[in-house]
C-alpha cells in the first residue's frame, strides 16, 4: 500500500464540545492508522504560523485568536489516500455546506467554529506535521488489522 501522512488538528471548540473521541473514532474506524498524538494549547504566534498563507484574509487575526484560545489536539493519521480521504471525512470548510455525514456536516453550524483542521495536500501535509510535531513524537508501527484493511 501507499502510505502516506496527515496533518489533523481538533481546534479548541472541538476539545470543548467534548468531541475529540467522536473525531479520533472517525478516523480509527475508517482504518486509518493514529501515528502521533498530543494536546496543546498553541501561541498567537503559533497559530499565525499554521495559518500564514491565509494571513492577508480579513478573518486572519480571529482565526488566529480562536485556534490560540485554548487546547487543540494535534495529531498525524497515516494510510493510504488519507491526505485526500481525511478531508472527506472532515467535509466543506463551511458547516453550512458540509454534507451530512461528514465531521463538520454532522457536528459543526459556522465556518468560524468548524471544530477541526486536516491538510489540504502532500506539500501541506509535510509542513504542518514538521511544524506541530517534533520527529521523537511521531511513531511508526505495524497494526494487525492492517492486513484486513488492505489485503
Ligand atoms: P479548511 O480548514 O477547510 O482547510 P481554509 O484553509 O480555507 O479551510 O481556512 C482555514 C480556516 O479559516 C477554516 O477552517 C475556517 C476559517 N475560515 C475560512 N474561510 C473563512 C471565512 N470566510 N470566514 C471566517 N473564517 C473562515
Ligand atoms: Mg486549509
Amino acid at each position: 500500500a501507499e502510505m502516506e501522512r496527515t496533518f489533523i488538528a481538533i481546534k479548541p471548540d472541538g476539545v470543548q464540545r467534548g468531541l475529540i473521541a467522536e473525531i479520533i473514532s472517525r478516523f480509527e474506524r475508517k482504518g486509518f492508522k493514529l501515528v502521533a498524538i498530543k494536546i496543546v494549547v498553541p501561541s498567537k504566534g503559533f497559530a499565525q504560523k499554521h495559518y500564514y498563507d491565509l494571513k492577508e484574509r480579513p478573518f486572519f487575526n480571529g482565526l488566529c485568536n480562536f485556534l490560540s484560545s485554548g487546547p487543540a489536539v494535534a495529531m498525524v493519521w497515516e494510510g493510504e489516500g488519507v491526505i485526500k480521504y481525511g478531508r472527506k471525512l472532515i467535509g466543506a470548510t463551511d458547516p453550512q455546506k458540509s454534507e451530512p455525514g461528514t465531521i463538520r456536516g454532522d457536528l459543526a453550524v459556522v465556518v468560524g467554529r468548524n471544530i477541526i483542521h486536516g491538510s489540504d495536500g502532500p506539500e501541506t501535509a509535510k509542513d504542518e506535521i514538521n511544524l506541530w510535531l517534533k520527529p521523537e513524537e511521531l511513531t511508526s508501527y505495524s497494526n494487525n488489522a492492517e492486513k484486513w484493511i488492505y489485503g
